[in-house]
């Protein structure tokens, strides 16, 4: 069965621009992706670090979940990720949000990922690909978050087709 999940992306090492339209392209060999727009945001946590750019890719897969996880860490660690510290700066971060509307919750995986609803650099790009998007019964479009967002776009839905 296919089941719509949604990735986030973030990076803030290296030519973080880069390291994600590559994020992209593999994620496109597991399934049907559509991406967001591309967004610039200052850094959770540690304030002494770069900002971040930070996007979502919602993938249609037939993967199960632990297996979407799997090539979600080879890909992290082929980009060659560095994380120095909790909410510190990496070269590439992939967090599965969202996999159709199961909750999950065992030692390696819980979904919805912890925190969707205090990160504006996870709701914004989520809704721009489901405008709808609804967690816990709530609608992400009417967070308070949402309109005091602080995140930059850098590019329109077409970024990571270079
Ligand atoms: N894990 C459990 N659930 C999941 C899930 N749904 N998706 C486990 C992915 N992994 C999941 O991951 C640690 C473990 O979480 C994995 O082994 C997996 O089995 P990790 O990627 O090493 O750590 P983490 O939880 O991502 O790290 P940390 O340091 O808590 O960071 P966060 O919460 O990801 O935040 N500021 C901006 N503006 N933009 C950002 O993208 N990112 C971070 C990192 C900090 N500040 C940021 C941003
Ligand atoms: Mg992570």
């Amino acid at each position: 069965m296919t089941i719509r999940a949604f990735i986030g992306l973030g990076s803030n090492l290296g030519d973080s621009q880069q390291i994600l339209t590559e994020a992209v392209a593999k994620l496109s060999t597991l399934g049907a992706i559509q991406v967001s727009r591309l967004y610039q945001s200052p850094p959770m946590g540690p304030q002494d670090q770069p900002n971040f750019l930070n996007a979502v890719v919602q993938l249609d897969t037939v993967l199960e979940p632990l297996v979407l996880l799997d090539y979600l860490q080879q890909f992290e660690q082929e980009a060659g990720r560095v994380r120095l510290r909790r909410w510190g700066e990496r070269t590439l971060d992939l967090d599965l949000l969202l996999y159709g509307q199961e909750q999950i919750k065992n030692e390696r995986l819980t979904v919805p990922h912890i925190g969707i609803l205090e990160r504006d650099f996870v709701v914004i790009p989520l809704l721009d690909l489901d405008a709808h998007l609804q967690l816990n019964g709530h609608s992400l479009k009417n967070l308070e978050l949402v309109q005091q967002a602080n995140l930059t776009v850098i590019a329109d839905q077409s970024w990571a087709n270079a």
